[in-house]
């Protein structure tokens, strides 16, 4: 008698199976931020997406539309990771929101074992709406558990200054110093964000691996932030080096894919509009 719970389905392909992602990230509800970003961004690239979720964010409408947030109790974030790595060979990790110095700990522990090639962290430093004690510990956890395993990382402008220890980013010139130094400090591939922090018409990056260092730059599109350029960003250079992309060539693709999304952004009832991560395909 045929086993049906391990035989392979009837009129699987035998070829061109896309990469496999995973994000380690947070829900964001309204979908502009978090995982809903993540893997809205892997399908855009061709990339299969699975999510160990590890915290879920509700905006609050009636307060300013201040975080409110709820964690994923650790064994539940656990064992989400122990089915997506029995079932998948990763081709790519990227992590978001872990929201805690617990699911810190959890995700090292899980993803210090698995080792993956390209591991892409969003070190997403402070959240409004949290204590700043338990945000302190979270930065601090951080950096001691997570850099480490990271071999790509996309600091926006306020995490840049936290990871380089610099007092000032206001110039491209100071924030190629920021993107050396944690470099320095991670030994992994640097994206440091300028984003519309920097003066001038162009929204600037710095690119720096340990040899090239290549400033990226597209027009700012306003001067007010969008929610999930910053998780896109990551999510797209993580589905990049999936498909075997050079992380040079990784930056440049998802700095385009984000420059799309955020002409092509959502306007909503909230006081942010969304990046679109439709955007690209739509210019096409
Ligand atoms: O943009 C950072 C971010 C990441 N992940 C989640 C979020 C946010 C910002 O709101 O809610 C879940």
């Amino acid at each position: 008698m045929t086993d049906t719970t391990t035989a392979p389905a009837a009129g699987r392909p035998a070829a061109a199976q896309p990469p496999v992602a995973l994000t380690v990230a947070g829900s964001e509800a309204t979908g502009g931020a978090g995982a809903q970003a993540d893997l809205k961004t892997f399908q855009e690239l061709g990339v299969f997406g699975s999510l160990a979720l590890t915290c879920i964010v509700s905006f609050d409408p009636a307060e300013d539309w201040g975080h409110r947030l709820f964690p994923v109790p650790q064994d539940v974030l656990r064992e989400q990771l122990e089915a997506i790595t029995a079932a998948h060979e990763l081709g790519a990790v990227k992590i978001g929101m872990l929201g805690s110095p617990a699911t810190i700990a959890t995700t090292a522990e899980v993803l210090g074992r698995l080792a993956p090639r390209h591991l892409v962290l969003d070190p997403v430093l402070i959240c409004k709406g949290q204590e700043p004690g338990a945000a302190l510990d979270t930065d601090e956890a951080l950096k001691a558990e997570i850099l480490p395993l990271a071999t790509f990382v996309t600091p926006n402008h306020f995490e840049a200054l936290s990871l380089s220890g610099l007092e000032e980013i206001s110039t491209v010139e100071h924030l190629a110093e920021a993107a050396r130094r944690i470099h320095e400090r991670s030994g992994a591939v640097v994206l440091a964000k300028g984003g519309v922090r920097l003066a001038g018409p162009d929204a600037v990056d710095v690119y720096y691996d340990g040899e090239t260092l290549e400033v990226l730059s597209e027009p700012k599109v306003g001067e007010v932030p969008v929610a999930g350029a910053g998780c896109t960003l990551a999510a797209a250079v993580a589905a990049e080096l999936a498909k075997g992309a050079e992380p040079l060539a990784a930056a440049r693709t998802a700095k385009a894919f984000v420059s799309a999304g955020i002409r092509q952004r959502l306007v909503s009832r909230a006081p942010f509009d969304s990046l679109w991560q439709g955007g690209s395909a739509a210019e096409r």
